[in-house]
């Protein structure tokens, strides 16, 4: 700045003509300080707010500022975590690191030995029983043991465990053609199920990764009896990157959900997935009430909603197996999303739900984090669960 005042003033002084260089000069002085001053700002701008502004702009793609107020009580996470979506079996281990501590490792506890005697089948037996897969699935999985093997392999401990494991692969196995996301446009997918199971976290994981695979996804915030649930979307809809249709609060959930089909129409969205209210106080009202979001649903789209995915909480238990049951009675499932198995032990329910539902687990959560969705593959799973290395 300086460099400039004193050149425009001696620009100004009116020097004669004969003083030549002093324009000259004054021309160098002024650009030179225009870049030192450029250079200066430059430095100045970048070092304090440099690491800060990146790392928000990663965990919040799109509106990063317009945060509702409990986005601090939400899990943290990062965009980027959306596209490293998750496959390794190693991950898978630690997300049922308690399952496999729990049934699983009683069972592999009585296999341990060298023979197996009949009051051992019958304390196996008696594990199977008190697992939480559900009485009838042990009974099958333990009369498959009986069925399958002679006296004499009854008692060699390898071969009651890969009975039991391919019995539950078979049981896990649901036959079911895969997911196919672009058999229609746009594909729309309802999430249902109890308060609390994980319906709003499953559908913001499931819109980053598919939005990773290049997939346009919107979302409808079709639970619209609390407002927080409304904001709890909308900030998972930032963390992904993708929008979010909203109604009113205590609106129609069908019609939030019938707009953002009708705008998936209109702006060429390639997936629509809709959040729905969870209340169960009145089971009557809530079925009725998702038999409504269905009708209009078709009303937008004759052929949809293409799936329709009930959430479950495997730290539930048993309890997931009778509330699958009611939701079924009402309403067709086409999938089952199990969450928070890195929480409980009680993993092995996941078997009951296909035994006794015959509806196909899509998706498995373990963990909070955006990344902590994974497709379920039932050879993966059982693989898993019963890898008997630490
Ligand atoms: N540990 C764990 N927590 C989960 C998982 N999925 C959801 N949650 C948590 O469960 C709680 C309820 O989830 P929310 O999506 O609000 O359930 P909704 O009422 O069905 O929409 C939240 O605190 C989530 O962070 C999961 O796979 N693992
Ligand atoms: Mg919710």
């Amino acid at each position: 700045m300086f460099f400039v005042t004193l050149a425009s003033a001696q620009a100004t002084s009116g020097a004669p003509s004969s003083d030549r260089p002093v324009p000259l000069l004054a021309a160098v002085l002024v650009v030179l300080a225009l870049v030192v001053a450029a250079l200066l700002f430059a430095y100045f701008r970048r070092k304090p707010s440099e690491p800060a502004q990146d790392a928000a702009q990663a965990a919040l793609p799109s509106r990063a500022s317009a945060d509702p107020p409990q986005a601090a009580d939400k899990p943290s996470s990062s965009h980027r975590d959306a596209a490293s979506v998750p496959t390794s079996r190693d991950e898978l281990k630690v997300g049922l690191s308690k399952t496999r501590a729990g049934f699983i490792a009683r069972i592999a506890e009585l296999l341990s030995k060298k023979q197996i005697s009949e009051d051992l089948l019958l304390q196996l037996e008696e594990v199977l029983l008190t697992a939480d897969i559900g009485p009838k699935t042990a009974e099958q999985i333990f009369s498959q043991v009986r069925a399958t093997l002679s006296r004499s392999e009854l008692k060699d401990p390898s071969a009651v465990w890969s009975v039991i494991k391919d019995e539950s692969r078979r049981l896990l196995k649901v036959d079911s053609p895969p997911i196919d996301f672009a058999a229609h446009h746009p594909f729309v997918l309802l999430v249902i199920g109890v308060n609390g199971v994980g319906k709003t976290t499953t559908i913001g994981k499931l819109a980053a990764q598919q939005l990773a695979a290049g997939r346009k996804v919107i979302l409808a915030a079709g639970d619209t009896f609390r407002a927080a649930a409304v904001e709890q979307l909308e900030v998972w809809g930032q963390r992904a990157g993708v929008p979010v249709v909203r109604g009113k609060e205590g609106g129609d959930p069908s019609s939030v959900i019938f707009e953002a089909i009708k705008r998936a129409q209109r702006e060429g969205f390639d997936l629509v997935i809709a959040d729905t209210a969870g209340r169960l106080h009145v089971k009557e009202q809530l079925m009725a009430e998702l038999q409504k979001v269905r009708r209009v649903v078709k009303k937008a789209d004759p052929t949809a909603p293409h799936e329709t995915w009930l959430v479950l909480d495997a730290t539930q238990g048993q309890n997931t197996i009778a509330q699958a049951r009611t939701f079924k009675e009402a309403m067709e499932i086409s999938g089952i999303v199990l969450t928070k198995l890195d929480g409980t032990a009680k993993g092995g329910v996941i078997l009951g739900i296909t035994h006794e539902l015959g509806v196909p687990v899509r998706y498995i959560g373990v963990g909070e984090k955006i990344g902590d969705l994974r497709a379920f593959d039932a050879e993966d799973f059982v693989d898993v669960l019963y890898d008997r290395s630490a």
